[in-house]
């Protein structure tokens, strides 16, 4: 049995983690069969989620979900692609995770409503006088992720700037096609879509929702895809 770790559905969304997402949706495109457990996140074997046991294999990231998928069970997630297909559906994934992921990030965890209205959440069960250590504790680790990964050395009109660059070229090249790589999901898709839902999420305040929903083809895809992926 494949068990799958995530946060659980939250803010209107699958999963507040866009890997999160990719994973779910790389399990509903293999058409297999799991479960998801939300409340053990915190046994990671790599400190984040996603992460899966597959009948006691544990296997933590949503890309080396993917890899363990293929390898296990002979998926193909790219079958139909030429090679020089998969490297621009992989780009447009890496882009979406070393990139637009952590713009996301910047906006759900810097301002000071959106983190009230987003990621306190996950901080509710923590008792109130422990809460008031804990969550500028977590909030400070975040933003030293982000200076490490670098996002977080910017402003945020910069980062809004560089985010919008990567959702105009996903809406360009995705054009009509109701997919990222034509008639067909692929892997990549997972986290594209992942990614495109999050920053459509409005709930919270930040100039990439428009920056998205300003794509009408972005719109419709997230909305296929989630029709598709979670159609509850
Ligand atoms: N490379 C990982 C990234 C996973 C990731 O960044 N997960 C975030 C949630 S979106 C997380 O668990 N963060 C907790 C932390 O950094 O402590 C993957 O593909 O699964």
């Amino acid at each position: 049995m494949i068990t799958l770790y995530t946060f659980g559905p939250n803010f209107g969304l699958p999963d507040p983690s866009p890997f999160c997402m990719k994973a779910l949706v790389l399990l509903k495109m293999a058409n297999l069969e799991f479960k998801t457990d939300t409340a053990n996140l915190q046994k990671a074997p790599k400190g984040k989620g996603p992460y899966m046991d597959d009948d006691g294999i544990m296997v933590p990231d949503s890309t080396f979900i993917r890899i363990h998928l293929e390898n296990t069970r002979g998926i193909n997630f790219d079958e139909g692609l030429s090679d020089a297909e998969c490297a621009v559906a992989w780009a447009f994934e890496k882009l979406c995770e070393d990139n637009l992921y952590w713009a996301i990030v910047h906006s759900r965890w810097f301002r000071e409503e959106n983190f009230n209205a987003g990621p306190a959440v996950f901080f509710k069960s923590i008792p109130a006088p422990l809460r008031l250590i804990v969550v500028p504790m977590v909030r400070r680790q975040v933003r030293r992720d982000l200076k490490g990964q670098g996002l977080g050395r910017h402003s945020e009109v910069e980062v809004v700037e560089l985010a919008t660059r990567g959702i105009d070229h996903i809406a360009a090249f995705l054009g009509d096609k109701p997919y990222l790589m034509g008639d067909k999901p692929c892997g990549a898709d997972a986290m594209v879509f992942a990614t495109i839902a999050g920053l459509l999420c409005d709930i919270f305040d930040t100039p990439l929702v428009g920056a998205t929903a300003k794509h009408k083809n972005l719109v419709a895809y997230s909305d296929r895809l989630t029709a598709q992926y979670f159609p509850n």
